[in-house]
């Protein structure tokens, strides 16, 4: 459905707009009492998310290319039936919800002043030329205060699936020196620098060079220290029993042509999901949701 087409079903005067960003990419904007936001049909992508007077959350690279098949840089994409690369080098890392066109299926305006909207995705003969089962992905989107995902994936074939999944959010900080992540602390973790080496997390998580670690059996909240903004962001996980923290550095940036120059240094992922040994095994019909509630704190 094209942008017009969108605007016409689903727009709220005042608090929601529908308009492409590129040509036929359709993005959701939100603007209400408590923040502005915005989601990226394509991939169910959210890209923004300003709480008022504060500075966006999230960090999208400015070469960030905005078209059909492939993730933004940046954001939060949606990382699904599988996290990171797939034994089948041909098949796409980080599985294929993020690179394809949801349905977009609500936009309502609640009492508190939130804004909720609703995506879907289900098989189809693409899907299933990856991965060879049905299945149903939605995910609700609320604004408000703090921003809230929730990703429901239900198991539609006959077959039990197994299955890893990240939230994989981009957090755009100060400068990548003076942030920390914490609530790590003692956690073991699959270091993918050290050839998947298994470490203990000692304090929180500082950055001085590319870092890309699995942690392991961790569901408690997790902390974005900026020092230089002097805000914490918050991350409250549900159904999330495992989380990646990520910065490419100078040398693996460079390499992505949509990582734009110097972007390490102001932004770091820390992924909200079930990865590593954190595999999510679903019987036929059953269902999962994957959540995080992200909100900003004074530090
Ligand atoms: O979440 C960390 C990671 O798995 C890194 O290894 C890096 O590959 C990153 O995801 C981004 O992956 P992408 O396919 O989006 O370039």
């Amino acid at each position: 459905m094209d942008s017009n087409s969108l605007n016409e079903k689903f727009a709220i005067p005042d608090f929601v707009s529908i308009a492409d960003v590129a040509p036929n990419y359709p993005i959701v904007q939100i603007s209400n009492s408590h923040a502005s936001a915005s989601i990226a049909v394509h991939g169910a992508q959210v890209l923004s998310f300003q709480p008022n007077g504060e500075e966006d959350l999230l960090w999208v690279s400015k070469t960030a290319v905005y078209a059909e098949g492939k993730s933004v840089r940046g954001g939060i994409p949606i990382c699904w039936p599988w996290f990171g690369t797939h034994p089948d080098t041909a098949m796409p890392s980080h599985g294929f919800a993020r690179n394809c066109f949801w349905q977009l299926t609500s936009v309502k305006q609640d009492h508190s002043g939130s804004t909720e909207v609703m995506l879907c995705l289900e098989d189809d003969i693409a899907s299933r030329s990856l991965w060879p089962h049905a299945f149903e992905l939605q995910l609700r989107v609320s604004v408000g205060k703090a921003l809230s995902l929730e990703l429901t994936m239900v198991n539609r074939s006959e077959e039990v699936v197994d299955l890893t999944a990240a939230l994989h959010s981009y957090f755009d900080v100060g400068d990548i020196a003076g942030t920390a992540v914490r609530g790590l602390d003692g956690v073991e973790y699959i270091d993918a620098l050290q050839s998947n080496r298994r470490l203990t997390q000692a304090g929180d998580v500082r950055f001085d060079a590319e870092l890309d670690r699995i942690y392991q059996q961790t569901a408690g909240d997790e902390f974005i220290d900026d020092a230089l903004r002097g805000r914490s962001i918050r991350l409250q996980k549900q159904g999330s029993d495992s989380t990646v923290v990520w910065n490419p550095w100078i040398a693996k940036s460079s390499r992505m042509d949509d990582f734009e120059d110097g972007g390490y240094r102001r932004m770091v992922c820390v992924e909200t999901g079930n990865m590593g040994e954190d595999v999510v095994r679903l019987q036929a019909d059953a269902a999962h949701t994957l959540g995080v509630t992200i909100s900003a704190e004074k530090a």
